[in-house]
């Protein structure tokens, strides 16, 4: 049953494979999905923020540091919690590997906190070895506001409403605690191979 169930994970994690998930369908376009108003925070005010378990903040980075942090070129599939999905779609980013990567930290939770106030939580292991990523580009172009640029949250192999829009900063948590969607029903891990969609699935 391990061996069946690594090399199924190994396969649908593989962007471009043409498996969609249960229960999706494929979409062309790119739905704009948020709850409450597109923010749009000047680049002289936006910063990037690491807190750790403490409440200290551990590392920043206003946007030209950022910038120069090495950046990826990402393609995957994202899957929406409302049924949609999109093969082979093209990002630029920053892996969190880089932004966390040097900070000590007993954590094994994350709450990624946005401007606009959403937040949304992740277990620490679902941001790091090239499986998540603070992405500006978007199809080989700046990432549109109403997609959550300046930069979002990309963590693809979950469902599309833990890769936070217009995000600020990830605060490290010992204690998980639910996010804006997870604290009104949505499932807290959100696996779209499990198909994760709500409380109880
Ligand atoms: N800040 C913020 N991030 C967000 C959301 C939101 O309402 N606010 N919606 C989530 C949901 S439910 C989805 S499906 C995706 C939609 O991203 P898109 O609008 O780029 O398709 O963003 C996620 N990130
Ligand atoms: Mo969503």
């Amino acid at each position: 049953m391990g061996i069946v169930n690594r090399g199924f994970k190994g396969r649908h994690r593989q962007a471009g494979a043409g498996l969609i998930p249960p229960g999706q369908y494929l979409v062309d376009d790119f739905p704009v999905l948020t709850a409450g108003p597109t923010q749009f925070t000047p680049l002289e005010e936006w910063d990037f923020t690491i807190v750790d378990e403490s409440g200290t903040q551990a590392a920043r980075w206003t946007w030209d540091q950022f910038r120069t942090l090495p950046a990826e070129d990402i393609t995957v599939d994202i899957h929406c919690v409302t049924k949609w999905s999109k093969l082979g779609t093209h990002w630029r980013g920053v892996s969190v590997d880089t932004l966390i990567g040097n900070i000590e930290t007993s954590a094994e939770y994350v709450v990624a906190v946005c401007d606009g106030g959403y937040t949304t939580n992740l277990p620490l292991a679902d941001l790091l070895d090239g499986q998540a990523w603070v992405a500006f580009g978007y199809g080989g172009e700046e990432l549109e506001s109403e997609h959550g640029g300046p930069a979002r949250l990309l963590v693809p192999h979950l469902y599309f409403w833990k890769s936070a829009k217009w995000v600020r900063g990830l605060q490290l948590r010992t204690e998980d605690e639910p996010g804006f969607w997870e604290s009104v029903g949505y499932h807290n891990y959100g696996d779209p191979w499990r198909e994760q969609r709500y409380w109880g699935d």
